[in-house]
C-alpha cells in the first residue's frame, strides 16, 4: 500500500522534474484573496498544474485551479501553492494536507499557510492580515491519524506547543509592524457559524475563525517543517456585527486586498 508519505515524495520528485528547480527553501500556500497579491513577487520560473502531480485533486471552488508557482526572489526559492482543497468538499485528511507534504519533501523547510477568514474580534476589521499565534483544531481529525508514519517520519505523537514558530512570527511582525497577532479556529464548514457558536468561539480565545490552515499547519510541523499562519479577514463573524456573511463580499475584500497582501508578501519572504 502506498502512504501519504510515499506518494508527496513521488509528487515532489514530479514536481522538480516539471518545474526545474531541485529543490526549494519556502512553500507559500494562498488562500482566497492571497493569490492575486503573490503576483508581486514577481514572473513565476515555472507553472505547473497540480493534476499532472501524483495525489493531487482538483479543487472544486471555482476559479482556483491548482497550479504550482515556481519563482526565485532576492535568492529564496520559492513555490506559491494556489488550489488548496478542503474537508467541506469531501475530501480526506490526506489529501487536504498533500500539498504541504509535497512540498516540504521537496525540500521546503518553511511553510506559510495564508488564508481568508472571519473575524471575531471587533477591533479587527476586514482587510486586517493578522499572524497566527496559535490554533483551536475544531475539525476533528488529524492527518496523523490512521497508520503511524512509516520510517523515518516522526512519531504520530507530536508536540504541538509552538506549531506556529515563534522565529516566523517574530520575522514577520518585524517587517510588518502594522500586523497583529490572533487564534484561529479550524472549523469543517462550508457553513459559516452561527452567532451563538462565534459566542462559544470567542470565550475558547479564538479571534479568527476559518475552514483550512490548521490540518496542514499540524502536517507541515510533524515533518518539521517551521509555520507561519497568516489571515486575511475578510468579513466580521457572525453576530460580530448586525451584518449578514456574503461570499460575495468575502471575494471581493480579498480582491481590494491584494496591493496590501502584495507588498507584505515580499517584505515577508527575504525576511523568514
Ligand atoms: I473568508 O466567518 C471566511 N471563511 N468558518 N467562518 C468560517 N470560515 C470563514 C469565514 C467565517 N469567513
Amino acid at each position: 500500500m502506498t502512504t501519504p508519505y510515499a506518494l508527496a515524495e513521488r509528487a515532489a520528485a514530479e514536481l522538480r522534474e516539471a518545474s526545474g528547480f531541485d529543490r526549494y527553501d519556502l512553500a507559500i500556500v494562498l488562500g482566497s484573496g492571497w493569490r492575486e497579491g503573490a503576483v508581486a513577487l514577481g514572473e513565476p520560473v515555472s507553472d505547473v498544474a497540480t493534476t499532472d502531480l501524483s495525489g493531487f485533486l482538483a479543487p472544486t471552488v471555482a476559479g482556483h485551479s491548482g497550479r504550482i508557482l515556481s519563482l526565485d526572489f532576492e535568492g529564496v526559492r520559492v513555490a506559491l501553492v494556489s488550489g488548496r482543497v478542503h474537508l467541506y468538499e469531501g475530501h480526506r485528511v490526506d489529501q487536504v494536507v498533500h500539498p504541504v507534504r509535497t512540498l516540504i519533501a521537496a525540500g521546503a523547510r518553511r511553510v506559510v499557510l495564508t488564508n481568508a477568514c472571519g473575524g471575531i474580534d471587533p477591533d479587527v476589521a476586514p482587510g486586517s492580515v493578522v499572524v497566527i499565534r496559535d490554533h483551536l483544531n475544531l475539525t476533528a481529525t488529524s492527518p496523523l491519524e490512521g497508520e503511524a508514519p512509516p520510517e523515518p517520519y516522526g512519531s504520530r505523537f507530536v508536540d504541538l506547543t509552538d506549531l506556529y514558530s515563534a522565529r516566523l512570527r517574530r520575522a514577520a511582525l518585524a517587517v510588518a509592524p502594522e500586523l497583529t497577532e490572533g487564534v484561529y479556529a479550524g472549523l469543517r464548514g462550508p457553513h459559516y457559524e452561527t452567532p451563538a457558536e462565534i459566542a462559544m468561539l470567542k470565550t475558547m480565545g479564538a479571534t479568527l475563525v476559518g475552514m483550512s490552515t490548521v490540518l496542514e499547519a499540524i502536517a507541515a510541523r510533524h515533518l518539521g517543517a517551521e509555520v507561519l499562519g497568516l489571515g486575511l479577514v475578510t468579513n466580521f463573524a457572525a453576530g460580530v456585527t448586525p451584518a449578514h456573511l456574503n461570499h460575495l463580499e468575502v471575494l471581493e475584500t480579498g480582491l481590494a486586498s491584494a496591493a496590501a497582501l502584495g507588498s507584505l508578501l515580499t517584505r515577508l519572504v527575504s525576511a523568514l
